[in-house]
C-alpha cells in the first residue's frame, strides 16, 4: 500500500490525498508535524532527504516529491490523466505555473494569516507583498478559467488538483475572490466532482 507522508491542512498535501480519494487508491496516511520540525527528524530524512511534505512511499518503496509530481504518477492510466501529447504538455504548463506563480504566495501569506496567525501582525508587509503577487497569477487564471470549464481538455483532470490546491483556500490568504467570477465558479465545480473532500475533514487524531 501506498504511504503519504502529510502536514495537516497544506495544499500540497492535500492534492495528493484528494486524488487517491478519487481514484480509490488504497494508501495509509503518516501525520508529520511541520511546526514542530518533524519533517527534519533523522528518520524522516532519510526517507526524504529533502525533509519536505508532501511525501510519497510508494508499495514497491520508491519514494516521490513533489505534489504535482504524485498527481502525474498516481492519475496515468485514469479517467484524471491529460488524453493527448499537448494536454500533456499543457498540464505541466499549468503545473510549473502553479508552482511559480501562485503557490509560493499564496501558501505563505496563507500560513502566517491562518497556520499561524500569532505572526500576522510581525509579517504584514511580507503578507501584503505575497498577496499582491498572488493576485497577478490569480487574474491570468481567472482569464483562463472565464472561456472554459477547466483547466485543461474542457473536463477534470489533474491539471485542475494542482490549482485547486492552494487557489481554493486563497480567501485564507486574504484575496477576494469577488475580484476573480470565474476561479470562484470553478472551485464550485472542482468541489462537485465525485470522491471530494474538504481540505481539513482529514486529520491527525487528538
Ligand atoms: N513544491 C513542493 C513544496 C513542498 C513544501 O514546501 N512543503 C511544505 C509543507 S506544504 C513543507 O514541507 N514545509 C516544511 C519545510 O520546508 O521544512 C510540493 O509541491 O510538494
Amino acid at each position: 500500500m501506498d504511504t503519504l507522508f502529510a502536514t495537516f491542512g497544506s495544499g500540497n498535501c492535500f492534492k495528493a490525498h484528494l486524488i487517491m480519494e478519487q481514484l480509490s487508491i488504497p494508501h495509509e496516511l503518516h501525520w508529520i508535524d511541520v511546526l514542530k520540525g518533524e519533517q527534519k527528524a533523522p528518520s524522516f530524512l532519510e526517507l526524504n532527504p529533502n525533509g519536505t511534505v508532501p511525501f510519497l512511499l510508494t508499495s514497491e518503496g520508491k519514494g516521490i516529491t513533489e505534489s504535482n509530481a504524485m498527481l502525474w504518477y498516481l492519475a496515468k492510466g485514469s479517467a484524471l490523466f491529460p488524453e493527448t501529447g499537448m494536454s500533456e504538455a499543457e498540464t505541466i504548463q499549468w503545473m510549473i505555473f502553479e508552482q511559480t506563480k501562485l503557490e509560493p504566495f499564496i501558501s505563505p501569506a496563507r500560513f502566517f494569516s491562518v497556520i499561524l496567525p500569532q505572526r500576522k501582525e510581525e509579517m504584514a508587509s511580507q503578507i501584503a507583498e505575497w498577496q499582491e503577487r498572488a493576485a497577478i497569477g490569480m487574474e491570468r487564471l481567472n482569464a483562463h478559467l472565464s472561456t472554459r470549464s477547466f483547466m485543461i481538455e474542457n473536463r477534470y483532470t489533474i491539471a485542475d488538483i494542482a490549482i485547486f490546491g492552494y487557489v481554493h483556500v486563497a480567501d485564507e490568504a486574504g484575496l477576494d475572490f469577488g475580484c476573480y467570477p470565474a476561479v470562484g465558479q470553478w472551485i464550485e465545480r472542482v468541489e462537485n466532482q465525485s470522491g471530494y473532500q474538504h481540505i481539513l475533514s482529514y486529520k491527525p487524531a487528538a
